[in-house]
């Protein structure tokens, strides 16, 4: 198989690629990224040498460089996206344009090229937000509470229009928080493990108590595989982890693992519009497609732990620059209270 694979360079895009390559010796990849301040050629270095790999810098909303790229390709799966939350609450105005307009653009595209299928790769928080019990099936209803989420589910309605309307193979799975190596250190895990390296606070937003569901990034990459190769066109399938975790736990767990102090946790002002718990049934995507997680999320979040203690120079790397601005924008003030409220 030829894959377009959109937004390779990022976290799970470049776990992807490296997991087709290393696991289809038969299947080509294109990579197809922006390199936007979370796309990292550094993420694609093992597979930067591969014959069967080539990478092309580009915006899946350039309708001209999408088109030079869809052709001959037998698949897309579709990563590329503007992906943070707390970006999207200060300025939504890119996550629109890649997010939405980006996901039209490649769907135009790969209907007129005749691309055999189209794969958009969705999250959980198009669901909205669960109170203490049950989890988000397919049928959940939409109710994003985030611009970033807002964005996601207008794609995947659109993906679904294209299905509807001119019958492109096109199928959407949504996951739940993905943890592991390669991911940008402005979510919760590789924040939390790279401060707490640097003996710098943790920032943990309200009481702590919101729960997410953790999936390692190679049991979703091999949920991508398989819903790529056997799922039913027009079909939706959930992908989660099974590991629930209030934010709290898993900054204990990562203060713990690397010994340092629980006083570098602070509590900080909380995310606008901060949906409280996710949890995903994707017992449909077992029973249909055979997948279920493998990684436990100790032994996940331990390994995890070690990647980004043993990569140091990866991460010093990223968290300079203009990444040093976005920091003070996001938590300068919210810290300084913390500190001048003597909040723990
Ligand atoms: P990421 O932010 O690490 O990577 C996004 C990649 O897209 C980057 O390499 C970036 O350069 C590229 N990109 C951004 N705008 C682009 C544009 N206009 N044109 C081309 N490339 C562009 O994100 P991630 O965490 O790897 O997420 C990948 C996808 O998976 C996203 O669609 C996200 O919504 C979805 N998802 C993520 C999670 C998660 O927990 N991280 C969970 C479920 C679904
Ligand atoms: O500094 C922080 N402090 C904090 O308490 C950060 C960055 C996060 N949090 C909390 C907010 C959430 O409850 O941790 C939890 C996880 O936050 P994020 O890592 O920002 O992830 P989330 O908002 O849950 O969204 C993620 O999962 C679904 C990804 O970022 C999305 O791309 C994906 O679609």
């Amino acid at each position: 198989m030829r894959l377009l694979v959109t937004g390779g360079a990022g976290f799970i895009g470049a776990n992807f690629v490296q997991h087709v390559l290393a696991t289809h010796p038969e299947d080509e990849v294109v990579t197809f990224d922006l390199l936007t301040y979370a796309g990292n050629l550094a993420n694609l270095e093992p597979v930067m040498t591969d014959p069967r790999h080539r990478f092309v810098r580009a915006d899946v909303a350039d309708a001209d460089a999408v088109k030079a790229v869809v052709e001959g390709v037998d698949a897309i799966v579709h990563l590329a996206a503007e992906s943070h939350v707390d970006r999207s609450i200060a300025d939504a105005t890119v996550f629109l344009r890649t997010n939405v307009v980006g996901t039209q653009v490649l769907l135009d595209a790969a209907r007129r090229a005749k691309v055999g299928r189209f794969l958009q790769v969705s999250t959980d928080e198009v669901y909205g937000s669960l109170g203490p019990t049950g989890a988000f099936a397919e049928e959940h209803p939409l109710q994003p509470n985030s611009p970033y989420a807002a964005s996601k589910a207008a794609a995947d309605l659109l993906v679904r229009a294209a299905h509807r309307t001119y019958g492109l193979d096109a199928l959407i799975t949504r996951c739940s928080n993905n943890y592991g190596p390669y991911q940008f250190p402005e979510k919760l895990i590789p924040l939390f493990v790279t401060n707490a390296l640097a003996d710098e606070p943790l920032p943990l937003y309200g009481d702590g108590c919101q729960v997410r569901d953790w999936i390692h990034v190679v049991d979703h990459c091999r949920a991508l595989d398989v819903v790529l190769r056997r799922g039913r066109a027009g079909e939706i399938y959930n992908v989660g982890g099974g590991n629930e975790h209030r934010n709290i736990d898993v900054a204990r767990r990562i203060l713990a693992t690397l010994g340092k102090p629980a006083t570098l946790l602070r509590h900080v002002a909380d995310r606008p519009g901060h949906d409280r718990r996710y949890a995903i049934d994707a017992s449909k995507t077992t029973r249909e497609l055979g997948w279920a997680p493998r990684e436990p999320f100790a032994a996940g979040i331990a390994a995890t732990i070690a990647w980004y203690r043993a990569h140091r120079p990866w991460w010093e790397a990223v968290k300079s620059g203009a990444y040093r601005d976005y920091y003070e924008r996001t938590y300068g003030a919210r810290l300084r209270a913390a500190s001048a409220e003597g909040r723990p």
